[in-house]
């Protein structure tokens, strides 16, 4: 009984440790910069092989998702933001994060692609608004042991281009195989229980 509890317990304690964000600076709040500007180069976590570099802003064009700063794709011109994670082979991941076209653009110059390990995930556009309009992005990705996520700039290459804020990379928990061997360990402690109040009845 004692080891039927214990395994139940177990799973549920490897359902709670799977959500955890493997995602490096994915707020973009590192480095911090002063309110009201933007920077272009290179920040914690992410790297970038096209443009000029990342750029994040703090309040300079529209408000942050979360925190105090963002990344806007399409810095000077179309540019990209890469981070290389490190994943279980096999395992499925939640991808998620923030997406807002930039104010006031077009929805010719907002769109950015998404990548995981290479493939495209999605395309991402819309007319700007007066602010940001942030929207979740979720998807289902599985790990091959080390993965590259990639944001990149695509449609007109103008130095304006979308948000994405709040990029979060976490084991998919797995209620489908722990769930029932909660079920399975409690179902099998009740019935021990009862098998030793009728022993001691009859006794
Ligand atoms: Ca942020
Ligand atoms: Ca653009």
């Amino acid at each position: 009984m004692k080891t039927a509890l214990i395994a139940g317990l177990t799973a549920i304690l490897a359902v709670s440790q799977a959500n955890a964000n493997i995602i490096v600076n994915g707020g973009f709040e590192a480095p911090a910069i002063p309110n009201g500007s933007y920077a272009i180069g290179a920040i914690p976590g992410w790297t970038s092989t096209l443009g000029d570099g990342l750029e994040i802003q703090n309040n300079a064009a529209g408000t942050p998702f979360e925190g105090k700063q963002l990344m806007e794709l399409d810095g000077n011109q179309n540019s990209n933001a890469r981070q290389t994670v490190a994943t279980a082979l096999g395992q499925t991941y939640d991808l998620s994060f923030e997406f807002s076209p930039r104010p006031n653009i077009s929805a010719a110059s907002n769109p950015v692609e998404v990548y995981f390990g290479g493939n495209l995930l999605d395309t991402l556009t819309g007319v700007g608004a007066g602010n940001t309009v942030w929207a979740l992005k979720q998807y289902s990705v599985i790990g091959s042991g080390s993965d590259i996520l990639e944001f990149r700039a695509a449609g007109n290459s103008d130095s304006l281009g979308g948000y994405i804020d709040d990029v979060r990379l976490e084991a998919s928990p797995v209620p489908e195989v722990s769930l029932p061997g909660v079920v399975f360990g409690a179902g099998f402690a009740a019935m021990a229980l009862r098998r030793f109040k009728s022993r001691k009845i009859t006794a």
